[in-house]
């Protein structure tokens, strides 16, 4: 296959419409082979000064562009992708890792988004209702909140941008975003895509930089009104202490320790198929991916063996070789993590049945693998039943009734993802009525959401809000209540009312 070339050895960032260096960089390199892909800016406070001051000016024309045309920019910007799709996919498994399949995928989640989120623009609907006084109207309605900042993970690092950036521009706000320095690609792609669709100047500016540096600087910013952070559940707390202290409004997503639950009478072939794709798919790398099967135990064994059987045949490497289907991890400090957790699963008694270790021979060299891992025999209040690994790991624990099994579900600090294999209607419904997680699934794996619902979780997986779906326009507006009194006399409510 012929290798896409990204066009520039040094990325810079996207501010008040022009492409401006930073002095200090560093290196992005991809995962699959240890290369060096490009230089990712280290931009400092100064950056995310300019990029507020921008966004302030540009976001007061903006706001004021009716809603239908702010969407034609982002219809605009799914047509782009979509024609790229194949380029900003390959580039995608570059930065990140992840197998071009599921790149594809990824990048479609993104056009999907552009496309949603376009249709937005003439809906945006608020409420009217009846008022409690005569010749009185009232109605309730959306309003921009302002400049927003969006802080993006490396695991999706375009479909989690559009999830957050096209609801905040369709509302009309001006987005600051850092995406993460790992997969810097996508981000400056995307930044090209908005400039050639024509969004004004300053609507969205990219700051490419560390957390503690750019991260930091945008929470602290009392300009910025909105953070919509996806990422790990200490840094998500120290932000939502910030903008608490600040009054600021912040949406997090942090996590999950999903789990499949499989009932006895299931069809354990589709559960297999259901299991591999949620905890192997993007290396395990997923906030939804499965990391427990909770199994009823009758069919323990069987599942144990139909799982063994069908891990033999997926195929790790890097993910430009459509005949991998497991990609790398991203970096080594992922790779150690996963390493110290098959120690913990070990001392906690947990058996291995397959995996554990990661790989290198010749032909992994210079990448980060791991072998997709097996545990069996796990209890739920095991740490690796508990915590959330990010790698190709599952645990099997097993259960004796679906209660139990709902239990063991809910047992976790997470409430991301769910999902439950059984053929019996009456236990699907009891299933999804009490699983304590903001998605579950019938017969399928804990993975595979669409951009038209709301993702997101309960307990320590966020703080309520929701991203994708008409949700997240609640992340990205105010809520205005409008009341006009056509009376022509002063009318009290809840006094004047006989
Ligand atoms: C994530 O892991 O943070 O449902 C996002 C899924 C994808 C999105 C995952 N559509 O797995």
């Amino acid at each position: 296959m012929e290798t896409i070339s990204l066009g520039t050895d040094k990325l810079t960032n996207f501010i008040d419409g022009e492409w401006q260096e930073a002095n200090e960089t560093a290196a992005v390199v991809n995962p699959a082979t240890g290369e060096e892909i490009v230089q990712v800016p280290l931009s400092d406070e100064g950056a995310v000064e300019r990029a507020v001051k921008a966004a302030k000016k540009a976001q007061k024309e903006w706001a004021l562009v009716p809603a239908p045309q702010r969407a034609e920019v982002l219809y605009q910007v799914g047509y782009l992708m979509k024609q790229r799709k194949e380029r900003l996919s390959q580039l995608l498994t570059m930065e990140n890792g992840k197998v071009l399949e599921e790149a594809r995928g990824e990048v479609q989640e993104g056009i999907d988004m552009a496309f949603y989120m376009a249709g937005e623009g003439r809906r945006l609907f608020g409420h009217t209702t009846p008022a409690e006084l005569k010749d009185k109207f009232a109605m309730s309605q959306r309003a921009p909140v302002g400049v927003v900042g969006i802080i993006t993970p490396w695991n999706f690092p375009i479909a989690i941008a559009t999830w957050k950036s096209f609801p905040a521009i369709v509302a009309g706000n001006a987005v600051i975003w850092k995406p993460a320095t790992e997969t810097p690609v996508m981000a400056y792609e995307l930044a090209k895509i908005f400039e050639e669709a024509g969004l004004p100047k300053g609507i969205i500016n990219v700051v490419f930089g560390s957390g503690s540096v750019v991260g930091d600087a945008m929470v602290h910013h009392p300009d910025i009104r909105v953070i919509s952070f996806t990422g790990s559940n200490e840094t998500g707390r120290n932000i939502a202490g910030e903008c608490g202290r600040q009054l600021k409004k912040v949406s997090l997503e942090m996590g999950g320790k999903n789990a499949v639950i499989v009932m006895d009478d299931a069809d354990l072939d589709l559960a297999v198929d259901g299991i591999l794709w949620s905890a192997f798919g993007t290396s395990g790398q997923r906030c939804t991916a499965c990391s427990r099967v909770i199994v009823h135990e009758k069919v323990k064994t069987d599942l144990e063996e139909r799982l063994l059987a069908k891990m033999k045949d997926l195929t790790i490497g890097n993910g430009l070789d459509e005949k991998n289907k497991v990609g790398p991890i991203i970096n080594k400090a992922g790779l150690d993590k996963i390493k110290q957790y098959i120690e913990i699963g070990k001392n906690e008694g947990a058996k291995l049945l397959a995996g554990g270790s990661p790989l290198e021979d010749e032909a992994y060299r210079g990448g980060h693998y791991f072998a997709p891992t097996l545990f069996t025999d796990a209890t739920a209040d095991m740490r690796i039943s508990r915590e959330e690994i990010f790698g190709p790991v599952v645990s099997l624990i097993p259960v004796n009734s679906l209660e139990e099994a709902i239990e063991a579900n809910n047992q976790v600090e997470y409430g991301l993802s769910s999902s439950i294999f059984t053929r019996d209607v009456n236990r699907v419904f009891q299933a999804q009525r009490d699983l304590d997680t903001g998605i579950v699934y019938v017969n399928a794996g804990t993975t595979g959401a669409e951009i038209h619902l709301p993702f997101g979780g309960t307990k320590g997986t966020g703080n309520g809000h929701r991203d994708s779906g008409v949700q997240a326009l609640d992340v990205f507006t105010e809520w205005k209540a409008v009341y006009v009194d056509y009376s022509g006399k002063l009318q009290r409510a809840q006094i004047d009312v006989d």
